[in-house]
């Protein structure tokens, strides 16, 4: 008993001072509590960036923001699976497909109480039919952007992209779905057509404008058109009313054979990291004062009908641009996610890109 006594008591020892130097490289070596983040993918210029410091000094939530250019582009890098973010902005179209792709995860609805807020009229469109995975940002129309000091007689039809008179003078969108769109209507197609015929059609008239194009932009269309760099471009319709905000010299018209009517919502990817932050940062967008303060920075129409009358209602709906005639929206129509013939629509738009 004595021989093994004598043998316990160094042990006990060793052990003790195990767990001492466990307890303490710990606590030495435990990192400091980390900031809580989300991860933001927008558009480029589609909030007001006040906003985002507002959102971090009222949660201590820190965004880190990321902008794209077109839904083609957030859609690749999402797809690929080797980035992760919280709260995306796509089109009805592309939530459409990353509905059926399984990229976006439904929004529980308990957690963004403001949206109240929300006109249910652009809830439950044919894009998220449930309501069930995306929240109305904003909304708006596709048409041309003209300088009415050298576009004398205002444009009616969307021809004025063909005209000669505007050779190097015109800038286009480069966004397949929207231009290919547009195309389609100019040849008296539907704009969400698969035919292979119409798309053959759409893209013959968008390479013989091709020469005529000064350039094919996104977001630089608005310094453009403001410093008078070309005389039309085809434009979002909030992308018109900053530039006509800017320039006395600018109108906004969609043409008389029609257009697209578009819808960006908000939502949580499948494989977000924090989504309690994403919700609390979706609710925050929904609140009165901050989507009153993004549509005076970014110019685009809103469905939040509480930041309207915060606003006064007559005089957002003075606007022709952001509040069209109804028989103008009878002549627009959202896109659809179309399915493989997607690839069809890439092909012809590398094809019309490619060499300018
Ligand atoms: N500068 C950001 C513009 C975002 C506009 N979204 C338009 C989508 C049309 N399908």
């Amino acid at each position: 008993m004595a021989k093994n006594n004598k043998k316990i008591v160094p042990i006990a020892i060793v052990c003790a001072l195990i767990a001492v130097a466990a307890v303490a490289a710990f606590l030495l070596t435990r990192p400091s509590k980390e900031k809580e983040t989300i991860s933001v993918y927008n558009w480029g210029d589609y909030i007001d960036t006040a906003c985002l410091d507002l959102f971090e000094q009222e949660t201590g939530i820190e965004v880190i923001y990321e902008v794209f250019e077109t839904n083609e582009d957030m859609y690749a890098k999402i797809a690929e699976g080797g980035s992760s973010y919280d709260v995306i902005i796509p089109s009805d179209y592309m939530v459409e497909r990353m509905i059926e792709e399984q990229l976006l995860q439904k929004i529980n609805w308990d957690n963004i109480p403001n949206i109240v807020n929300i006109d249910p009229r652009f809830l439950h469109e044919d894009y998220d039919p449930e309501a069930a995975y995306s929240v109305p940002y904003t909304w708006g129309t596709m048409g041309i952007l003209y300088n009415t000091k050298r576009v004398t007689t205002p444009p009616t039809s969307w021809q004025t992209l063909l005209d000669p008179a505007y050779a190097n003078d015109m800038l286009m969108l480069n966004s397949p779905r929207d231009t290919l769109g547009i195309a389609l209507v100019m040849c008296g197609h539907d704009l969400n057509s698969t035919d292979p015929a119409d798309l053959e059609d759409a893209k013959n008239l968008l390479l013989e404008q091709k020469p005529m194009v000064l350039a094919y932009v996104v977001d630089e269309v608005k310094d453009k058109m403001i410093a008078g760099e070309a005389s039309v471009a085809l434009v979002w319709s909030g992308d018109a009313t900053f530039c006509m905000d800017e320039s006395d010299d600018l109108d906004y018209v969609v043409p008389e054979e029609g257009s697209n009517i578009f819808y960006d919502s908000i939502c949580i990817p499948a494989n977000a990291r924090n989504v309690s932050g994403a919700e609390k940062f979706i609710d925050f967008l929904c609140r009165a004062d901050i989507a009153a303060m993004n549509y005076e920075y970014v110019g685009y129409a809103i469905p939040n009908t509480a930041a309207i009358e915060l606003m006064g209602a007559d005089e957002y709906n003075a606007s022709p641009v952001n509040n069209p005639p109804q028989e103008v929206l009878d002549k627009c129509h959202v896109f659809k996610y179309l399915g493989d013939d997607t690839k069809l629509y890439d092909q012809i738009w590398t094809e019309i890109i490619s060499d300018f």
